[in-house]
């Protein structure tokens, strides 16, 4: 980043990853994607959640083995670690989801930020997991992350890389203003996140566009009342029959899309992002030191479901 404060920030959103793609075939495509993003002048880029394979999530099985095949038992492993070395050899950094299964046995819906060396700076374990873990038979496809995945335990934290402030989350967490609003009272600058998002919802029979528009203002308002530039990369267009949508975005803290993917295929998007606009938000409408009253907001704290008013 330069000393103006712009930072080069890049999302590469992936089409679909069939059953029937490897995970080296998948890398290639991450390579591509990151050389596209330094040609552009970008210093960081954004990868999808659960970047390496399919949504997995969608198929109920009960083998172990057979889950496992879908969680990565190190990271970097052989599989993604050209992906570690030519991000090297760019200087480039990265942000990249992935299935974690861990030396003790626990599996999470992870996402890594990984610097310019190499290094991996930071982790993230999915916190909002939604879906369920019972098989629904009368289901088109199923949405199993509470099967798959146990809650992440890392927390919402920030991470400092070459002089930016980020904080990472994972799909779902993008619809919670909780997630920002723990990472902008950090002082993160820039939120960066992964989504695999079903155009149909299993649960009822809501308007495909819904899909869309709920994504994009989510990330917008939130951007906007934390006064971050937010990053998202999503896995989209039909894997094995199974649409999700695409729509990756790189929002600035006022709350605007200054940069959109129009297809469903494998796409870089980039901007100079001014990191110096978040400070005007956070200096004036959204100085939380000077108008937040945390003694009135307990309830959120306190209370997990909704429940009687406050006498
Ligand atoms: N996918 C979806 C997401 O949050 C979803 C699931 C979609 C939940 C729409 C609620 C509404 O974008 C993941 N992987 O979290």
């Amino acid at each position: 980043m330069d000393s103006n404060r712009t930072l080069g920030l890049a999302v590469a959103q992936m089409g679909p990853v069939n059953l029937a793609d490897s995970r080296k075939a998948v890398v290639g495509r991450l390579i591509e994607m990151l050389r596209e993003a330094k040609s552009r002048g970008s210093e960081v880029v954004v990868f999808p959640e659960l970047a390496l394979t399919t949504f997995f999530p969608r198929y109920w099985m009960e083998d172990a083995e057979e889950i496992d095949r879908y969680f990565e038992k190190a990271m970097p492993n052989p599989d993604v670690q050209p992906l570690f070395d030519e991000a090297r050899k760019l200087s480039m950094s990265f942000y990249l989801g992935y299935a974690e299964l861990t030396p003790e046995g626990h599996r999470f819906n992870t996402s890594i930020l990984v610097d310019k060396t190499g290094g991996i700076i930071g982790k993230y374990r999915k916190i909002h997991l939604p879906g369920h873990s019972d098989h629904k038979l009368d289901a088109p496809f199923q949405h199993l992350e509470k099967k798959y995945f146990e809650v992440g335990d890392l927390g919402f934290r920030a991470f400092d890389m070459d002089g930016t402030r980020f904080g990472m989350c994972l799909c779902n967490d993008r619809r919670w203003p909780e997630t920002y609003r723990v990472l902008s009272l950090q002082t993160a600058e820039v939120v960066v996140l992964g989504y695999n998002t079903p155009s149909i919802n299993i649960h009822w029979n809501e308007p495909v566009h819904l899909r869309t528009s709920t994504h994009l203002i989510s990330l917008q308002a939130n951007a906007y009342q934390n006064a971050l530039w937010v990053a998202a990369a999503g896995k989209c267009g039909s894997e094995d029959g199974f649409h999700m949508i695409g729509s990756s975005v790189i929002v600035a803290p006022t709350g605007e899309i200054v940069a959109r993917t129009l297809s469903e295929d494998d796409e870089v998007i980039s901007v100079k992002a001014d990191l110096r606009i978040g400070e005007n938000f956070r200096q004036h409408v959204f100085n939380f030191a000077k108008h937040r009253s945390p003694e009135h907001y307990r309830l959120i704290v306190d209370r997990v479901g909704a429940g009687e008013p406050l006498v």
